[in-house]
């Protein structure tokens, strides 16, 4: 039987490539910031573009597909998952890296239909490592197969998470602690790379062997979702529980025993939900 999804995600490839050369070739210039909801919650004129031409470039294709992109949402359009063929973009997840020209940035790219990830793409376009992950085939790095480490004891780890842009009072505290929590298990180390779907592949190749974050966005995960999932790695809650893409909260581990012991670390914090209005 033919993969009905297998043309999408040749498309997706390719779009994402032209995507990476826009975002590299804006490196070369001036880039202008500017603030979204707060002062450390950064956009530029490139995130706009390169969204603009990944959207245009799919809707050419495929007209009546649906589209959740980090820029339209934040222009207004709604970020609502449902069962049509939905397209989830983040033209760069790594927008604060990409303005210090700190080397992960990401075009990460994740493809629903009947709200299951068929298929994942996260192109790291300054390293040139192009991830992707099509369902029930595996994933892969630059066309190279690639597995998590499989690592159960925590105690000799290298754990991800991310510092998020949100400084009020709650937020900071807990991760803070939360910080604390890993630290003390002990692990060998906590990283911060400041791309979501980069934290994602790297736990997928085995770099990493877990990532926790809360407040991070389904465009976020979406292309990651599948490359960590085919990379034979576990996804589950920050509570435990199955993931949920519009949750704004996620752990990935090598194994299970890892990701439950992260679960069972974490103070949990209100982060809202990406198909409400409460972020
Ligand atoms: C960013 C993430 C980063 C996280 C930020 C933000 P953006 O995505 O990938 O890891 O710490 O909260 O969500 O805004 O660069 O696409």
């Amino acid at each position: 039987m033919t993969d009905p999804w297998q043309e999408c995600m040749d498309h997706c490839i390719e779009v994402t490539k032209k995507a990476g050369k826009m975002i590299r070739e804006a490196l070369q210039k001036d880039i202008s910031v500017m603030q979204k909801s707060s002062p450390t919650d950064l956009v530029t004129e490139t995130d706009q573009k390169v969204e603009q031409l990944i959207i245009s470039s799919i809707k050419e294709k495929y007209p009546t597909h649906s589209f959740i992109g980090e820029e339209s949402v934040a222009a207004g359009a709604p970020s609502i998952l449902t069962d049509h063929p939905t397209w989830i973009i983040d033209p760069i997840d790594g927008t604060t890296n990409f303005v210090h020209r700190f080397s992960f940035v990401s075009v990460s790219i994740g493809f629903t239909v009947k709200k299951e990830i068929e298929f994942g793409i996260v192109y790291s376009c300054i390293e040139d490592k192009m991830y992707t992950a099509r369902k029930g085939k595996g994933a892969f790095c630059n066309g190279a197969p690639i597995k998590v480490s499989k690592q159960e004891d925590i105690s000799q780890s290298l754990v991800l998470t991310e510092m998020g842009y949100k400084k009020d009072p709650v937020t900071f505290q807990t991760m803070l602690a939360n910080i604390r929590a890993i630290l003390t298990i002990p692990v060998h180390g906590i990283r911060s790379p400041g791309s979501a779907a980069i934290n994602m592949c790297l736990v997928a190749c085995g770099s990493a062997d877990a990532y926790y974050h809360m407040g991070i966005h389904c465009w976020d995960m979406a292309g990651g979702v599948a490359v960590i999932t085919e990379a034979g790695g576990v996804i589950m809650d920050i509570m435990g529980g199955p993931f949920d893409l519009m949750s704004r909260r996620l752990i990935v581990a090598s194994s299970r025993a890892i990701a439950e012991r992260i679960a069972k670390e974490i103070t949990v914090f209100d982060v809202g939900r990406d198909d409400t209005n409460s972020r």
